[in-house]
């Protein structure tokens, strides 16, 4: 596999940017080596800058659920892009979202375009200590709402794989106001809530969790968390930047049957563009400027080509079957890792929830964060470069969620349980 033009990008940028990345998890920090450098991408598939192929279970970290390079999403995007990019007054794409979304999801009732699930969940945080003149959040460990200050305390994702979760530079004051919890224990949450629910504004919560591999929820556990903010008055924020519209097409809390107090939304709404949202219950929303006085901004908001990258992919997934499908292949590639490490004697548990799954090297059931911390990150790493080399490309850590699309078929997964037989075998010896 050549490597040379990848090799002299990230050299270069290794001198112009932190860690040679725009982001943390695309280095290849823990599981050590260089990343490649996209040079375009098609339906499953990611092709570098030397020419390799790779079967893609990222999906641009989520968002490319209908595959990358969807012509029905191009189009559209083709379409409005030569009518002005951003207008910075109001256009109709934006309200066609905000009925799509209310439409789709029905516990927002309003909602509201940002830029970022950073932005959306910040947004989202600050309604709820406004709306209940609250101060505290709660959060779970190994759950990953983007960087802001409040939410960078015992966080997964990049900070989980760079092994520092809680970063230099948040104010202690304002992470004081941050409560953990360990997600998946029913009487931690029970037991905070007694000592400290009078002063809890929200609980944001991943309601699968994506950023520490991936955790579902054990039998009743998100309903004790809806009952716990009823009781105590505290809001209910599901974070489902990763899982609404992919693990079903009302999010977890469809899948669920949760009705969150808030949510907030990114991914696959933007289609691959900068998108998010938040959104929830009409009174809540309405506190929000200029309806009401929490005050939230975005210059670039609703802009209209993001709009149509979002809405041509949200009519994509609408189709009959695109979920129960997706479901199908998932559970097909999870089946055949599992059977394919038995196989090479290498012990491999997955967690899947339709379009999203979670691979850990482990013989047991991975249910908290505590467990998949535990799990064994040298076989991992192993085994990413193993299958790499052989085309399949999945996360750069042990602890982020694998993610498919409706363009991975019987080929691609064919090729890669064949690529995984091979790098099991390989991660063992
Ligand atoms: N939530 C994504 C990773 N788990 C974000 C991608 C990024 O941080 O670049």
């Amino acid at each position: 596999m050549k490597n040379d033009i990848s090799h002299d990008l990230f050299t270069r940028a290794q001198q112009l940017m932190p860690g040679g990345v725009n982001s943390p998890v695309r280095a290849f920090k823990s599981v050590g080596g260089e990343p490649f450098f996209a040079a375009r991408a098609e339906g499953a598939y990611l092709i570098d800058v030397d020419g390799n192929r790779y079967v893609d279970y990222i999906g641009s970290w989520g968002p490319m659920i209908a595959g990358h390079a969807h012509p029905q999403v191009l189009d559209a995007v083709a379409k409005v892009l030569r009518d002005g990019l951003s207008f910075g007054v109001p256009n109709a794409l934006e309200v066609t979202m905000a009925e799509t979304i209310t439409r789709l999801v029905p516990s927002c009732e309003m909602v509201r375009m940002v830029n970022s699930g950073t932005e959306a969940t910040l947004s989202a945080i600050r309604l709820a200590r406004g709306a209940t003149g609250r101060n505290k959040i709660v959060k779970f460990e190994g759950c990953y709402h983007g960087h802001g200050d409040s939410f960078l305390v015992k966080a997964g994702s990049g900070m989980l794989t760079l092994g520092v979760p809680t970063s230099p530079g948040v104010p202690k004051a304002l992470a004081d106001l941050t409560l953990t919890l360990p997600y998946n224990d029913f009487e931690a949450a029970t037991n905070l809530f007694d000592e400290a629910g009078a002063e809890i504004a929200g609980v944001i919560v991943e309601p699968i969790v994506g950023n520490a591999n991936c955790i579902l929820p054990r039998d009743g556990y998100l309903e004790h968390l809806r009952a716990l903010c009823t009781q105590h008055g505290a809001l209910l924020i599901f974070d489902e930047v990763m899982t609404g519209f992919r693990v079903a097409l009302g999010g977890a809390q469809a899948r669920y049957s949760i009705t969150p107090d808030l949510s907030t939304f990114g991914k696959i709404i933007g289609g691959g563009m900068p998108v998010c949202a938040y959104g929830g219950r009409r009174d809540l929303m309405q506190q929000i400027a200029p309806s009401g006085p929490i005050y939230q901004a975005g210059t670039l908001s609703g802009n209209p080509v993001a709009m149509a990258a979002g809405l041509a992919t949200l009519a994509l997934i609408q189709a009959p079957g695109f979920h129960a499908s997706l479901e199908k292949r998932t559970h097909e590639l999870c089946d055949g890792l599992e059977a394919a490490a038995r196989e090479a004697g290498v012990a491999v548990t997955t967690t899947r929830s339709c379009a999203m799954f979670g691979l850990y090297f482990t013989d047991q059931r991975v249910e908290t964060y505590a467990q998949a911390v535990a799990c064994d990150t040298a076989a991992f790493n192993r085994f990413f470069h193993g299958i790499l080399r052989r085309g399949v490309y999945f996360a750069p850590s042990a602890f982020e969620a694998g993610f498919l699309s409706s363009a991975h078929g019987d080929i691609e997964i064919g090729h890669t349980l064949e690529a995984a037989r091979e790098a099991f075998r390989e991660t063992r010896a």
